[in-house]
């Protein structure tokens, strides 16, 4: 009966989910007067930076918070042909992987490094779901500085959640796949074959390089979403997990039978003692460590090939599994470090869980068996008490600075306020529709700036202009400052948010880079000033030194390129001004634009394929004059003995057409 019950919860809210929910009719949800909050006055800065996952997109953007304008994507895992990400030369190499050139992936979660628990505005990080991943974005540059791939994982869904002093990046695996040796093996034989593995990647504490310091070998579960302890809980790591009936098959029924999946609480301290006691056991893997540097403006790929691996089976009291109804999505500590919100998509309530019972529970050894060889703590045991009758599908929790938390619901369409200690429901504001992640700024550390919650929607029918079959997804922000949480402003996104954070302006704004200064490029096709240019011949490969500044290149005629011939344009921006990129494009290449900063070196590799003269210009509008900003390079056939010549400025003579 009990199994029966569970069959038509799931049906019923299967449904719901198709329908995509509950949604409220009618108004536009936005109270008269309250849209001026929004409102930020021409010329004027926002409040805060908010970094937005671009999900399927594979790239990040970054919003101003309250008034919802996009100032700039930024390209991680896909290619991105407006910056030349992934198509110059010296930025393809951020997208290799022990597979070779990835040109996409699927960005899901943002995550801010942090000091003492709060925002210090450094480095933003974010995962790669598909191809596991996860990359380090320099808030200096807003461009991303470093992508480490994740061995013995397949799906980096619950990554890159961060501690309070940015020591780990988290990155738990969404599928559990064969690792070891033989992967060989039958889909059937899951529950034998079959694991997860959590990696923890340290820090530089100055530069941010990221590292693998070792990995968990776990069940095979699926991995959904992870927070870190903070304040008395730091030193611990929470994750969701769903699937603990370990399907292979028609996960939507058959990962849908127990009442409780889990959350598994790691002691990462502990783990940390057991690898410098040598507990580790070494495992011959391959990934990709891709790192860009600032000197000479380009990538470096490289293969690592080890990974220290520690098993929680073994090695007891690094591990313990919470009961958590019922399949569990969001797992979000509050403030204090001493809640833990599990948020279950098919759960009718919220449960929420003590640190301090967890820990008393361990001690007492408060046990109702284990799960692959890891103890399960009785779920009343760690329990601080669930709230009741909350909506339809809870996915995801953040925190004001004031004892409350605010819970995403996709099915029924709504956030629901509700205070922490004593689980009472306070609000509940209708979203347009089918929210997925939320976001206060700061609402995942212990300092949380309150002020806004901003809902992530997966769906957005009747609320733009229809753009054929597929509508864009939207964020809405809510005043969060009264008792009652206001709507104040819908604004499109870029591909499908998942989740984002936001900071203070003043964490970013007087350190963002103006230029790169051009007497530090170290780039090794540098051309430092237009007198440096040229054009050099290596066998078949034909490198240009080229400037650019405004309104010309040099050179600008070049000739005595051959069929056969590969011509990298190495393209230095001479300018040394604020918000004056050029940039290169050569007619028929196959190939993106470059988009070059002030200061820097980036090179087009192009193969010309037909005889002809082909125009190369400036395409961004740098100066009155960038539409003169332009030459030509004339391509000679294959057995041509025209000599190589450049020039800038020759103008030919009258009579130069009779020779
Ligand atoms: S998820 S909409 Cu990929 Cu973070 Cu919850
Ligand atoms: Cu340079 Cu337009």
């Amino acid at each position: 009966m009990k199994r029966y019950q569970n069959l038509l919860l799931v049906a019923v809210i299967a449904a719901a989910v198709q329908i995509t929910g509950c949604k409220p009719k009618g108004a536009t949800g936005v109270a008269a007067g309250s849209a001026e909050k929004a409102y930020v006055a021409p010329g004027k800065y926002d409040e805060f930076y908010n970094f937005v996952s671009g999900g399927f997109s594979g790239q990040m953007s970054v919003y101003g918070l309250p008034s919802g304008r996009l100032f700039r994507v930024i390209p991680v895992f896909s290619v991105d042909p407006e910056k030349g990400w992934g198509y110059s030369e010296e930025s393809k190499p951020m997208l290799m992987t022990s597979n070779g050139f990835v040109p996409w992936d699927d960005l899901h979660h943002v995550s801010f490094s942090q000091t003492n628990g709060e925002i210090d505005g450094r480095w933003t990080f974010g995962n790669a779901n598909n191809t596991p991943r996860v990359a380090r974005i320099d808030n200096k540059t807003f461009r991303t500085a470093e992508i480490i791939e994740l061995p013995n994982s397949a799906g980096n869904h619950s990554s890159p959640f961060i501690t309070e002093n940015s020591e780990y990046l988290v990155a738990g695996t969404r599928f559990s796949v064969p690792v070891g040796d033989n992967q060989d093996v039958p889909i059937a034989s899951y529950k034998q074959n079959f694991k997860g593995t959590i990696s923890f990647i340290s820090i530089g504490k100055e530069h941010g390089e990221m590292d693998i310091a070792f990995q968990l070998l776990l069940p095979g579960v699926n991995f959904d979403l992870s927070r870190a302890g903070k304040g008395p809980s730091h030193g611990w790591f929470f994750f969701s997990c769903y699937n603990s009936e370990q399907a292979n098959t028609l996960l939507e029924v058959n990962a849908s039978q127990r009442d409780k999946d889990f959350i598994l609480a790691v002691n990462w301290k502990k783990a940390e003692e057991y690898l410098k006691a040598g507990k580790g056991v070494k495992k011959q893997v391959r990934y990709a460590h891709n790192k860009w540097d600032e000197a000479t403006h380009t990538a470096k790929h490289e293969i690592r090939t080890e990974v220290t691996v520690l098993d929680p089976a073994i090695l007891k009291d690094i591990c313990y599994f919470i009961p958590c109804p019922k399949s569990p999505h969001g797992c979000d500590t509050d403030p204090t470090g001493e809640y833990i919100v599990g948020s279950g998509k098919l759960a009718a309530v919220i449960p929420v869980f003590s640190f301090s019972k967890i820990q008393k529970a361990i001690a007492d050894k408060s046990y109702d068996g284990e799960y692959g060889g890891i103890p399960v703590i009785k779920y009343e045991s760690a329990l601080h008490g669930e709230v009741q009758k909350p909506g339809l599908g809870p996915l995801h929790t953040e925190f004001d600075a004031n004892g409350n938390a605010y819970t995403s619901f996709f099915v029924s369409s709504e956030i629901v306020k509700w205070n922490v200690k004593e689980l009472k429901v306070l609000d509940r504001v209708p979203t347009y529709y089918s929210i997925g992640h939320l976001s206060v700024p700061g609402g995942d550390t212990r300092k949380p700036w309150g002020k806004y919650v901003v809902a992530y929607n997966k769906i957005t029918k009747d609320r733009y202009l229809p753009t054929g079959p597929e509508l864009t997804q939207s964020a809405q922000i809510y005043d969060i400052s009264g008792d009652k949480m206001q709507l104040i402003l819908d604004f499109p996104t870029i591909g499908e948010p998942h989740y984002a954070g936001s900071m203070p302006a003043s964490l970013i704004k007087d350190k963002s880079l103006k230029i790169y200064k051009l007497d530090q490029n170290k780039h090794p096709y540098v051309t430092m000033g237009e007198k440096e240019a040229k054009v050099v011949r290596e066998g078949n490969k034909v490198h240009v030194y080229m400037s650019s500044i405004r309104s010309h290149f040099a050179p600008d005629n070049i000739e005595g390129i051959k069929l056969g011939d590969e011509v990298y344009f190495h393209v230095t921006n001479l300018e040394q001004d604020w918000d004056v990129p050029h940039g290169f494009a050569v007619k028929g290449a196959l190939n993106a634009e470059l988009l070059i900063m002030p200061g820097e070196t980036s090179t087009l590799k192009w193969v010309p394929e037909k005889v002809g003269v082909y125009p190369f210009y400036c395409t961004d509008f740098c100066s009155a004059l960038h539409q003169e900003m332009q030459g030509y390079i004339r391509v000679s056939p294959a057995g041509s003995n025209l000599p190589l010549t450049f020039s800038v400025g020759k103008q030919a003579a009258p009579d130069s057409t009779k020779k």
